[in-house]
C-alpha cells in the first residue's frame, strides 16, 4: 500500500567471511539476515559465496583466489551488485572495485539505504541523510551507488550522484547545514517532551520485525505503520494507553535494531533514540518464533547499552505465541524468564497479563517521597519537577532547627513541601542533597 514502484530489480551476489572469532555469527545466520536486509532494498540474490579466513582479509575482505572466483561468478550471472556481510574498509572497497569492476554495497551500506527509503518525516530524513553522508565521505568511488538512487523512490534526497562526483568538501559544507537541521528539530522535540512531563513514559525497544508498531497499535488504538519488511519504522510515534484503573502511560515506538546498526546511524538517530534514553520503563519486544531470537535478544541488550540505558527496568515480551511451532519453547522460555508476558499483537493473545506485568514494572521501581525545599532553593525545586511527578505541593514557613536564642529567633523562610512520585534511582540521587533541609521545622499557622 504504501509501496512505490520497483523498476528492474537488481541481481545480487552475497559475500561472507567464516573466521573462528566466537563473538561472530554463524555465517549462514549473518548471510540470512543480509539476504533478507537485501530482498528489503529491492534487490534479488542470486547467489552466496563464504570463505573460510583465520581472519577477514584487510587488503581484499576475502582472499585474492576468491576474489578472482567471484568475478566469473558476477560474469556468468550477470550480476548487478556484490553485497558483503561486513563493513568495507576505503581500502577494501577500491582494491575489490578495481579488480570486480561492479558496483558493490557492504552491511553498513545497505542499511543506510534501507533507512533512506523508508525515512518519511523530515525529521528522519534528516537524519538518515546525514549518517549516510557522513558514510559515504571516505566511500567516494565511481561504483558505490545506492539502490534507492536507482529506484527513484521515497526518500533519495540522500545524496545525489552530482554531489558524490563533485567532491568532499560540499559534503562536508552539506553535513554542516543538516547537523543544524537536527539540532532544531531536537530543540522542538525537548518543548515536546517537557509537556508530557508527569506521565511514566514506557518505550517499545527490540530487534526489527519483532512486532513493536504491531503492539503499539493494539494497545493504544494507534495507526502506526506496520509490515512484514524490516525497519518498517523509522520515527517514534507516542500514544496514550491506559494500563489500570487509574494508571494511563506514555506508550513510544521507535526504530528497530539489528546486528551493527551502523555507528554514525545511532550518532544521527539520537533524537529518535532520546525516546528511549528518558523513558522510564522499556518494553522488550521479541519475535519468540525466529530461529535466531536468542542472537536478537543479545543484540538489543548490546544496543541498549550503548544507548546507556542498560539498567533501566525492562519487561520481556515475547511476541507471536499465535505463530509458535515448537511448543516445548514456550515452557522453556517462560522458566529462563519467569517475569516475561508472552503475547501475541496480532491476535490480541495476552495483553491483559503484559498490561499486569508491566504495571508491576512500574510500581517495583518508584517510590512517592515528600521533601520540604526553601523557596530560595529554586534550582532543586525545578529539578524535581523536571524528573519527578510532582503529585501535590503546597507552600509553607519554616524554621531552621530550635531556635538559637528562644527570646528572638530568626524570621521564618518560605518553604515548598513537595510530594512527588520518582523512580528509584533519582530517590537515591537526590535524598542525599535533601538531607540538608532535614533540619526544617514547620511553623505552625498563624
Ligand atoms: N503471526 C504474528 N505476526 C505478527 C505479530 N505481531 C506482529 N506480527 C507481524 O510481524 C511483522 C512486523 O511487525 P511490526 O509491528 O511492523 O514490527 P516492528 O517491530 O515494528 O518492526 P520495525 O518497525 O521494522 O522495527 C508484521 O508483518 C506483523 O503483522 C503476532 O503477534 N503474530
Ligand atoms: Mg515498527
Amino acid at each position: 500500500m504504501h509501496e512505490h514502484k520497483l523498476p528492474d530489480t537488481e541481481k545480487a551476489v552475497l559475500v561472507g567471511v567464516v573466521t573462528p572469532d566466537a563473538s561472530r555469527w554463524d555465517v549462514n545466520d549473518s548471510l540470512d539476515e543480509l539476504a533478507e536486509l537485501a530482498s528489503t532494498a529491492g534487490a534479488v540474490v542470486t547467489d552466496r559465496m563464504t570463505q573460510s579466513l583465520a581472519r577477514v582479509n584487510p587488503t581484499t575482505y576475502i582472499g585474492s583466489g576468491k576474489v578472482a572466483e567471484l568475478k566469473s561468478l558476477i560474469g556468468a550471472r550477470g550480476s548487478d551488485l556484490v553485497i558483503f556481510d561486513d563493513d568495507l574498509s576505503p581500502m577494501q572497497l577500491r582494491n575489490l572495485e578495481k579488480a570486480l569492476d561492479c558496483k558493490l554495497l557492504d552491511r553498513s551500506g545497505l542499511i543506510l539505504d534501507i533507512f533512506a527509503t523508508r525515512a518519511r518525516t523530515a525529521a528522519a530524513q534528516t537524519q538518515v541523510e546525514l549518517a549516510q553522508l557522513d558514510y559515504l565521505r571516505t566511500r567516494l568511488t565511481r561504483h558505490w551507488t545506492h539502490l534507492s538512487r536507482q529506484k527513484g523512490g521515497i526518500g533519495t534526497k540522500g545524496p545525489g550522484e552530482t554531489q558524490i562526483e563533485t567532491d568532499r568538501r560540499l559534503i562536508g559544507n552539506r553535513i554542516a547545514v543538516l547537523k543544524e537541521r537536527l539540532e532544531k528539530i531536537d530543540r522542538q522535540r525537548t518543548i515536546q517532551r517537557k509537556g508530557r512531563k508527569g506521565f511514566t513514559r514506557v518505550a517499545l525497544v527490540g530487534y526489527t520485525n519483532a512486532g513493536k508498531s504491531t503492539l503499539m497499535n493494539v494497545l493504544s488504538d494507534a495507526e502506526v505503520f506496520a509490515e512484514d519488511r524490516l525497519f518498517a519504522t523509522l520515527d517514534a510515534t507516542t500514544r496514550q494507553v491506559r494500563l489500570g484503573a487509574n494508571r494511563q502511560v506514555l506508550l513510544s515506538d521507535t526504530v528497530g535494531f539489528i546486528r551493527k546498526l551502523p555507528h554514525n546511524l545511532i550518532e544521527s538517530f539520537k533524537s529518535t533514540l532520546d525516546e528511549v534514553r528518558e523513558s522510564d520503563v522499556l518494553v522488550h519486544v521479541i519475535d519468540m518464533t525466529h530461529p535466531r531470537h536468542e542472537d536478537h535478544i543479545d543484540v538489543v541488550r548490546a544496543t541498549l547499552g550503548e544507548l546507556g540505558v542498560a539498567d533501566k527496568p525492562l519487561l520481556p515480551v515475547f511476541n507471536k505465541v499465535d505463530r509458535l511451532e515448537e511448543p516445548e519453547l514456550l515452557g522453556a522460555l517462560r522458566s529462563r524468564f519467569p517475569e516475561a508476558a508472552f503475547v501475541s499483537a496480532l491476535r490480541g493473545i495476552g495483553l491483559g497479563d503484559l498490561k499486569e506485568r508491566l504495571l508491576g514494572v512500574i510500581e517495583h521501581d518508584f517510590v512517592e517521597r515528600t521533601a520540604y525545599v526553601p523557596l530560595a532553593e529554586w534550582k532543586m525545586i525545578a529539578r524535581i519537577h523536571r524528573e519527578a511527578e510532582v503529585v501535590a505541593e503546597e507552600y509553607l514557613y519554616a524554621r531552621n532547627g530550635e531556635p538559637a536564642d528562644e527570646e528572638a529567633p530568626e524570621d521564618p523562610i518560605p518553604v515548598a513541601r513537595l510530594r512527588f512520585r520518582c523512580p528509584r534511582k533519582f530517590d537515591r540521587d537526590i535524598r542525599p542533597v535533601l538531607k540538608r533541609f532535614a533540619g526544617l521545622r514547620i511553623c505552625a499557622q498563624e
